[in-house]
């Protein structure tokens, strides 16, 4: 068994040999362990073209990836097996992790080091794709949330705006610049195949189930069970289900 600072100096080694090899990154994302999920956000030059979504990340193949890795509460730690080693992210410092995957495909990661009772939903997965694929991706990220057309999901439009959601989660609409780091952006959930860090599917039944009770789907989460009226419930549901 290592110590953690004999794993965090081997690590140290193993990033330091990818980051000589790869000074030049074509695409920088910015990667936030939070007990218990993923905040990924994907840097540019262009302030426009930033946005941030959690757990699932996408990088085109073949392409030289620079993860900047960060931590504001505990020791996490990012281990892709067959990508690259465990690197450990630790609060206060900033550690970045180059990656080039080679082939198309879909890799699961989970948090490599104990951090609390979610540690075991804190997984991420790694989709590598064609630059095609990559581009159409990034390009429908980059949009504002998909605008409420009707009357109910304008109702859930006004439960979420209005109610307690915004406290922590931010969805980007148009003209606005929705941004949290307390919880999941929300601005293209359906575009994710999992809710809560890989802890369910990102089904209706689901989402819902999540929503009324969060810890019957990961018990422990961050998140509380906020009451609503079961009008305003419905339509809220309604509403996030229109987040391509
Ligand atoms: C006190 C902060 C807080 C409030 C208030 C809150 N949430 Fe959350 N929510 C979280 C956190 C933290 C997570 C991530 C939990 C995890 O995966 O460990 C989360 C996860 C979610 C997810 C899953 C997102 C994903 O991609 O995994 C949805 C959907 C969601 N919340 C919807 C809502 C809605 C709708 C409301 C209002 C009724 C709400 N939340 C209120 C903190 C909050
Ligand atoms: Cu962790």
């Amino acid at each position: 068994m290592q110590t953690p600072s004999q794993s965090l100096a081997s690590s140290r080694r193993d990033v330091s040999l990818l980051f000589d090899l790869d000074k030049d990154s074509e695409l920088e994302i910015e990667v936030t362990a939070h007990q218990w999920w993923w905040e990924l956000s994907y840097l540019s030059a262009t302030p426009s073209d930033v946005f941030t979504t959690a757990n699932e990340l996408h990088v085109p193949v073949n392409t030289k990836v620079r993860l900047k890795l960060k931590s504001p509460d505990v020791i996490h730690s990012l281990w892709l097996p067959n990508l690259a080693g465990k690197q450990d992210i630790i609060p206060g410092r900033e550690q970045d992790l180059v990656l080039r995957v080679d082939r198309e495909g879909i890799w699961h990661s989970r948090c490599g080091e104990f951090c609390g009772l979610q540690h075991a939903f804190m997984r991420l997965a790694l989709f590598s794709e064609s630059k095609r694929a990559f581009e159409a991706w990034r390009t429908a990220q980059r949009q504002p949330s998909a605008e409420p057309q009707t009357d109910i999901e304008k109702h859930g439009h006004e439960v979420f705006s209005k109610g307690a959601c915004t406290v922590c989660h931010a969805i980007r609409e148009k003209n606005t610049t929705g941004y949290s780091d307390h919880a999941p952006e929300l601005t293209h959930l359906k575009s994710r195949t999992t809710i809560g860090a890989g802890a369910a599917p990102n089904t209706k039944g689901y989402l819902g189930g999540g929503i009324l009770d969060p810890h019957s789907i990961k018990p422990g989460v961050h998140m509380p069970t906020i009451l609503q009226k079961p009008e305003d419930f419905q339509a809220l549901l309604v509403y996030l289900e229109t987040l391509k």
